[in-house]
């Protein structure tokens, strides 16, 4: 029987395992599955910890979200077509949910279809290589620290790539008297009452970070942009400077000879996509970018059509885009959709790198990956769901960003799997301090 071994059980992994369990549920024969993940739990990035550093086992600790995080996209845009938000919590809620929430929403799928019995929690895949047609596997069991090698047809990498952090040095840092960390360790910014924080970076974790930092009481925050600045209106207390030059004792100097008195200094410099578990013939190499290279459909590794990559693509549509991969992976594995020859898949790939190359701004980014998951949506059975209703979401909400950052979490948007019009928040988000699923459920 033909054997897949998926890694990792964040959203991607989990689409995989549904993509499957979809496929049985059709009447089909589905292959011999094992998933392999090297944590407890599932979910991935939205199953919190407080940790940091190394798990009690020596392993990294893969976790980057932090408490208070709040979903930074409308809820809508990332809907599983197969198991609406509706059909989850049984009645409409906003459009903005903390991470708990989300958390919530995913595993409901995965328990529904009963994929637990796929998974090997606390097992890590520390060495992948390709010997005659088939990948040898190796894992560790870390609860009973032994190490296994299995042989599988197909692997899916499915580990994400916002785990392992970019972490860049500037000068007077060994010297600098307050903390340093990297977004990935950042967890609680109550930490940063009073204090003056710098966060450095221009994308989503320094602005999410930064805001944070400001709604839980932080003294002054200032954001130290490399190429371009955010530019949004930030309130009273926040602002955007260019680049960090120098530390000297507690203060920062910036590029544009902006000076500031710092007590903390958070790293938002992005991840790294890492894979130290494959043989370098299996292994991306990318930043962070809409369309990695070799891979065809930005899923089948061009080299190896049986070594599928999930997820891998920096992302303003998820779980839905995921399931689209998933959904195209699963059948090119069960033969019902054919690979194209290498010249065509060449030809593919590079179409879509040279318009990505172009891309100068959000919405054409928007409009890009939505172009690219309808292209996936449309060669596979993947249910009914709205695409352009999302494109559009996105579009509105990177307007509403740039209008007020501080109120985009407050705003409704409809669902594109049952048209449902989200109700608004009770509390608006920079009110809101308690991000549990029970008072955000509340209906006031
Ligand atoms: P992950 O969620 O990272 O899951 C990967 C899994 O693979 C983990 O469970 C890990 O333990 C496992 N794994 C890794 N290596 C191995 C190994 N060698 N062996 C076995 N298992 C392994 N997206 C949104 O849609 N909305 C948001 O608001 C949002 N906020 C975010 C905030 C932060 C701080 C970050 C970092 C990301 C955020 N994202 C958000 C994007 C996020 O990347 C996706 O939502 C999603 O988690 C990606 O899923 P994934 O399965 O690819 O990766
Ligand atoms: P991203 O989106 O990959 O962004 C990385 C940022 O780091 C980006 O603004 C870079 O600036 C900046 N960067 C990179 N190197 C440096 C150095 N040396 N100094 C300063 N700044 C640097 O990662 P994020 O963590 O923001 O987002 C990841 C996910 O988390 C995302 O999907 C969200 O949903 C949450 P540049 O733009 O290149 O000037």
């Amino acid at each position: 029987m033909t054997k897949v071994a998926i890694i990792g059980t964040g959203p991607c992994g989990l689409s995989m395992l549904r993509a499957f369990q979809q496929g049985e549920e059709k009447g089909e024969n589905i292959p011999e599955i094992v998933c392999f993940e090297k944590q407890k739990d599932w979910g991935g990035l939205w199953n919190y910890s407080w940790r940091t550093g190394s798990d009690e086992y020596g392993d990294p600790v893969p976790n980057s979200m932090y408490r208070y995080l709040w979903s930074n996209g409308p809820k809508e845009c990332l809907e599983f077509a197969d198991y609406s938000f509706d059909e989850h919590f049984g009645q409409p809620i906003p459009s903005f949910p903390p991470r708990e929430v989300l958390y919530d929403y995913i595993l409901g799928r995965a328990k529904k279809a009963d994929v637990k019995k796929y998974i090997r929690f606390n097992t890590a895949v520390t060495n992948v290589v390709y010997n005659d047609n088939q990948f040898e596997i190796t894992s560790l069991n870390k609860e009973k620290n032994i190490n296994s090698k299995e042989k599988f047809d197909y692997l899916v990498v499915a580990t994400g790539h916002f785990s392992v952090p970019y972490i860049p040095e500037y000068k007077g840092m060994n010297s600098f008297p307050g903390r340093i960390l990297h977004g990935h360790d950042f967890r609680d910014a109550e930490e940063f009452r009073d204090k003056n924080v710098v966060v450095l970076g221009s994308s989503y974790s320094a602005e999410d970070i930064a805001l944070q930092c400001y709604k839980y009481g932080a003294n002054s925050v200032t954001i130290g942009y490399r190429n371009n600045a955010m530019g949004f209106k930030w309130p009273h207390g926040m602002k955007e400077v260019h680049y960090l030059d120098k530390l000297e004792g507690n203060t920062a100097t910036f590029k544009d000879g902006h000076t500031q008195n710092i007590d903390a200094l958070i790293l938002c410099s992005g991840y790294l996509h890492y894979f130290p578990f494959l043989d370098e013939s299996l292994k991306l190499k990318t930043g962070n970018r809409l369309y990695p290279p070799n891979l065809y459909k930005g899923v089948v590794w061009q080299d190896n059509h049986k070594l599928f990559y999930l997820g891998m693509q920096d992302q303003f549509h998820t779980f839905n885009m995921f399931d689209c991969q998933a959904w195209f992976a699963r059948d090119i594995i069960m033969d019902k959709i054919k690979m194209p020859n290498d010249s065509e898949i060449t030809k593919d790939i590079n179409e879509w790198v040279e318009k990505e190359q172009k891309l100068e701004d959000p919405i054409q980014m928007i409009d890009f990956q939505t172009e690219y998951t309808k292209d996936l949506y449309s060669a596979s059975n993947y249910p009914k769901i709205d695409f352009e209703l999302i494109r559009k979401h996105f579009k509105d909400w990177e307007h509403h960003k740039e209008e007020d950052i501080m109120t985009y979490r407050n705003k409704s948007f409809s669902s594109p799997v049952t048209g449902t019009v989200a109700p608004l928040h009770h509390t608006p988000w920079a009110e809101a301090m308690d991000d549990s699923m029970e008072t955000f459920l509340k209906a006031k």
